[in-house]
């Protein structure tokens, strides 16, 4: 999705490496033999500034495919997705997160700053080979081939972007894998089979158990976000809590929902306690008060300090000499946030929750919620710095 800044923060970190081109040369015919899709279209849902939450589908149509060597391979991703895929001899689970217990903790949570890592990197790769208009990346059973980070749009907005893979004459017949590597158990198994074996052709969205698929992938999300929207909150007025899910995902992890869900509380009295919650594969802020006043999502580690990292269209600026490195490369922390947990909300100071990541991301110890104690009347915004489109108000009354 728009994960604003995030380029030239990973270009100036060192995270962004570029590939090897693949020293195989691809054969005359590469037209795709078959399609499979990378998220899914589902443009109900994926507005994300009307005020709805945007579902993103973190799976693939289909998950099981079978082709012949020498086959071409058009993962196709869908218009408003984003993802960092890969054909690999097996799921490669590169960390995307990780707890940084080098220095002081995290304002916002009090735990370990959250580091981003090797598979955050990769969602910053260039695409090499594949892209349409150029030859289709080789796979040989060998090792990964990776598409880097591919958004579907093009110039003129949403559109579906195609990425090639060919299977080579010589790669051993036998199960591969096919995964993203910034959504942890987005994957899909690729049997190469012989020639004399039935393969799949065609486009496997239109796919009856596509179809299925998707329906099925559609109405889990729908359900959770209806569930989180309708919570009531617990205990007595001036000392309930209410909850409020930070996008969310379902136990399936087959879709990621991005939204503040409820995204309006307009009943809260002093003395309530608002409750922020965050899905297993979502890394979000809750920032309270105008963009320009919240720290960037991304940042250098200084140890003692944060310096965010700024949006910039140009080339991105240099670590700064305070950086500290792990293992060889300046390093990328998430927004520690700027108060703890359960702090009075107050129209004079930034209260920033940071960037917290899901349990999908095995952060150890890491944290998946964060809360502000309502306190002076008045109404309240709040949004995701990663994510602009995730917007909330509270309104607080005198009890
Ligand atoms: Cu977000």
């Amino acid at each position: 999705m728009r994960w604003k800044h995030a380029t030239s923060v990973l270009a100036s970190s060192g995270l962004l490496t570029v590939g090897l081109a693949v020293p195989i040369t691809a054969t005359a015919d590469t037209s795709p033999t078959v399609t499979i899709g990378v998220g899914h279209s589902d443009p109900a849902n994926q507005n994300g500034f009307n005020g709805n939450p945007v579902i993103s589908y973190t799976d693939f149509f289909g998950r099981s495919v079978s082709v012949h060597r020498g086959d071409t391979i058009d993962f196709q991703t869908q218009p408003t997705e984003f993802h960092s895929i890969a054909v690999a001899p097996a799921v490669i689970p590169l960390p995307v997160f990780y707890a940084d217990t080098d220095d002081a903790p995290a304002k916002g949570t009090g735990l370990p700053k959250v580091g981003g890592g090797p598979g955050l990197g990769k969602a910053f790769e260039p695409t090499t080979c594949g892209a349409q208009g150029t030859d289709p990346c080789v796979f040989d059973g060998t090792h990964a081939v990776d598409a880097g980070g591919i958004a579907g749009f093009d110039q003129n907005g949403p559109a579906a972007i195609d990425w090639n893979v060919q299977i080579a004459s010589n790669t051993p017949i036998r199960d591969y894998a096919y995964f993203c590597y910034i959504h942890p158990g987005m994957q899909g198994v690729l049997h190469v089979v012989d020639s004399t074996a039935t393969s799949d052709t065609g486009n496997q969205l239109e796919t009856q158990s596509s179809q299925d698929q998707f329906a099925a992938d559609q109405s889990e999300a729908t359900s959770l976000i209806s569930a989180d929207n309708s919570a009531a909150p617990s205990g007595a007025a001036g000392s309930r809590t209410w909850s409020v899910h930070v996008g969310d995902t379902p136990s399936s992890r087959h879709t990621s929902i991005l939204g503040m869900m409820p995204n309006n509380l307009p009943n809260v009295v002093s003395g309530d306690t608002v409750r922020f919650l965050w899905g297993a594969l979502d890394p979000h802020s809750v920032g309270f008060g105008p963009d320009q006043f919240l720290p960037q999502p991304f940042g250098w580690d200084c140890g003692k300090s944060y310096v965010g990292i700024p949006p910039s269209n140009g080339p991105p600026p240099p670590p700064p000499p305070c950086t500290e490195f792990e293992n060889g490369q300046p390093e990328i922390v998430l927004d520690p946030g700027t108060r703890g947990p359960g702090q009075g909300l107050n129209a004079q100071q930034v209260t920033d929750s940071g960037v917290l990541v899901g349990s999908a991301y095995g952060v150890n110890p890491g944290a998946e919620s964060w809360s502000v104690a309502a306190a002076q009347p008045g109404a309240y915004q709040y949004h995701c710095t990663v994510h602009d489109f995730m917007v909330g108000t509270i309104r607080v009354s005198g009890a």
